[in-house]
């Protein structure tokens, strides 16, 4: 057992993000996973303002937010490795990618997931709870899924323009790639640019390699757009970082 505890929802694409920091660190933790409302209490439990998830239990501290949990991953290891947090164009990237990439990822999927199709979205969350945590999230899906809705402003509209901004950031992605560079930031090692681009991308190519990707189920308009996009370089690139990284 650990004294640092990584709080997730299993399904986040933030929280694989920090979970892949932490990892190719080395920097050993626990990871507890959450049910939708619980991650509230657990956050305001432990000090903090809001529930955003991930958030990374210290004895001294409490860390919230994939990129504060990466600089202090980062600034901590003895692994010998770097996710290159002094470079400023890593960082700069990977700004954009939480902004929006993340984001509009989150709801092109959730858009026809979750208003469409709510029953292939259960079975991520429930991944790594108790026993009694699957069964009040069970009986509480349909009102998780009304609130999330509302939150995350979700429909079909919503969704293709999210999709319309995810596709403008793959081609932005790719015309980084296009001069034949091997990491996002160039160098010649992975940075934190690449493991957001990686994990951000990976619910449309679902890599073996992610702990996650053998329960997730696409809903089939976006499975087809993924399938259109699997060939992009971006895309290629984040099987490969997962294949190589992770
Ligand atoms: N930029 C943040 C985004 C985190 C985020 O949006 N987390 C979502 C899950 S994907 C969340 O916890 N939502 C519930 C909430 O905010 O209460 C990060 O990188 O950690």
């Amino acid at each position: 057992m650990s004294n640092r505890t990584l709080y997730i929802f299993s399904i986040s694409h933030y929280c694989e993000k920090a979970r892949w920091a932490m990892d190719y660190l080395g920097l050993d933790y626990d990871v507890q996973p959450l049910m939708p409302g619980k991650h509230s209490v657990v956050a305001k439990s432990l000090g903090l303002a809001r529930g955003s998830m991930p958030f990374l239990r210290l004895p001294e501290q409490v860390i919230q937010g994939s990129d504060k949990i990466v600089d202090w991953a980062d600034s901590v290891t003895s692994s010998g490795r770097s996710l290159q947090s002094d470079a400023q164009l890593a960082c700069d990237i990977e700004q954009r990618l939480d902004d929006l990439v993340g984001v509009h990822v989150r709801r092109h999927y959730y858009s026809e997931a979750l208003v469409e199709h709510p029953s292939i979205v259960l079975p991520v969350f429930l991944r790594g709870l108790s026993w009694l945590d699957k069964i009040k999230l069970r009986m509480a899906w349909p009102m998780i899924c009304k609130r999330m809705i509302k939150l995350m402003d979700l429909g079909s509209k919503q969704g293709q323009e999210s999709l319309e901004i995810v596709q403008r950031e793959l081609d932005w992605l790719d015309g980084l790639l296009s001069d034949g560079r091997q990491f996002l930031a160039g160098g010649s090692e992975l940075s934190r640019a690449d493991i957001t681009a990686a994990s951000l991308l990976a619910p449309y190519v679902l890599p073996p390699e992610h702990s996650q990707s053998m329960y997730v189920k696409l809903p089939p308009r976006l499975a087809q757009t993924a399938d259109q996009w699997r060939s992009r370089p971006i895309m290629q690139k984040v099987l490969s970082f997962y294949a190589q990284f992770r």
